[in-house]
């Protein structure tokens, strides 16, 4: 019988840290105080001294390590977009719940080749040690998947944040980072994977975090895809909203994009109709990528300000009605 361990959740329920607002987004790397924090059932206080993480499923050798275990493997480090996709009650809502950081910890590959991963496996399974109830479904843990395809790039068993131990309200002891997947994909308190042939049956991953796929007129298919890369988006950190710029003067306009595979333009709107190019630095890794453009008002009067990514598979910011929908931010000339 499974001696089961009360963990002890603070605060118990639901618990998030608002981000930054966009023109409070000057830094490349996110500072850790700033970092948005989102837990759906709490915050589970875990002994790294007592901490295990299982794999089981489709594998030859199912094997549990210990934090010192885990520390021991390589390690590897990544700096990464890290973003919510929103709340799973409203997916189309753009929240820009967004930050740029950096995770250590031991690959999953590293870990996974250990147990030799069966030839039917498909699907990694996420476990968190977090549990409670969720729109008014009582659940056993937080449980995420993602396709087994993915992990050969970056995903991480990560136990630091920035440089440091990972905060408790960002998974101590160990979390899974998937980067350029959402946010969400990325089970915080992590104490459990199993390798499967489908997806996991959770709430998490079939009642939300699937979206529905619309036809060339917006219409619902019918069909759903899975809430896992990050679609391309774009935000204007400067100017800031309700900023007053002077006319006939040079003012820069500059911000942050990013997409799962990288953003190869952004096009920013100023004072008149046309989406113009900007500057755009390459594709580093995972991180986002900054954009510019020096922009000289013609007239004066309220302007609204937009950016627009293209990511490297060619698809476009939409102007609305989705999560990732292009910002406005209005500004006045005079
Ligand atoms: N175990 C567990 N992992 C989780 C969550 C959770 O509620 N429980 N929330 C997810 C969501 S929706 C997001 S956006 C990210 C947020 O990570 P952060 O709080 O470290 O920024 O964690 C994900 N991992
Ligand atoms: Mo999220």
């Amino acid at each position: 019988m499974d001696l089961a361990v009360e963990v002890r959740l603070d605060p118990k329920g639901p618990f998030k840290r608002d981000p930054l607002a966009p023109h409070q987004m000057v830094e490349r790397i996110t500072p850790t105080r700033d970092v948005i924090v989102l837990c759906h059932l709490g915050v589970p206080r875990l002994d790294a001294g007592s901490w295990t993480l299982s794999i089981d499923g489709l594998v030859e050798r199912p094997l549990t390590w210990r934090l010192n275990d885990l520390i021991s493997y390589p390690k590897a480090e990544i700096a990464s977009v890290h973003e919510c996709c929103g709340s799973p009650l409203a997916p189309f809502e753009p929240t820009r719940r967004v930050g740029n950081v950096t995770w250590g910890g031991t690959r999953l590959t590293d870990i996974l080749s250990d147990c030799r991963p069966r030839a039917g496996a498909r699907y990694v399974w996420s476990y968190g040690a977090d549990r409670g109830e969720f729109a008014g479904a009582a659940l056993d843990a937080y449980v995420k998947d993602l396709p087994i395809s993915r992990i050969a790039d970056d995903v991480l068993i990560a136990y630091e944040l920035n440089g440091a131990p990972l905060p408790a309200e960002h998974g101590f002891p160990a979390r899974l980072v998937v980067p350029g997947f959402y946010g969400t994909n990325s089970v915080k308190w992590l104490t459990r994977l199993t390798l499967a042939d489908r997806r996991a049956s959770g709430p998490f991953t079939t009642r939300w975090y699937n979206d529905p796929i619309l036809d060339g007129a917006g219409q619902p298919t019918g069909e759903t895809t899975p809430v896992w890369s990050i679609a391309p988006e774009s935000l204007i950190v400067s100017p800031a909203p309700n900023a007053t710029i002077s006319p006939a003067v040079e003012c820069p306009i500059w911000g942050w994009a990013w997409a799962d595979g990288g953003v190869r333009n952004v096009f920013v709107r100023a004072d008149d109709p046309t989406w113009r190019e900007t500057a755009l630095e390459p594709a580093r890794g995972r991180e986002w990528q900054r954009f510019s453009l020096s922009w000289t008002p013609r007239r004066r009067g309220p302007v609204v300000l937009a950016s627009l990514a293209e990511g490297n598979g060619g698809s476009l910011q939409p102007t609305s009605g989705r999560r990732n929908a292009v910002a406005e931010v209005p500004v006045r000339v005079a």
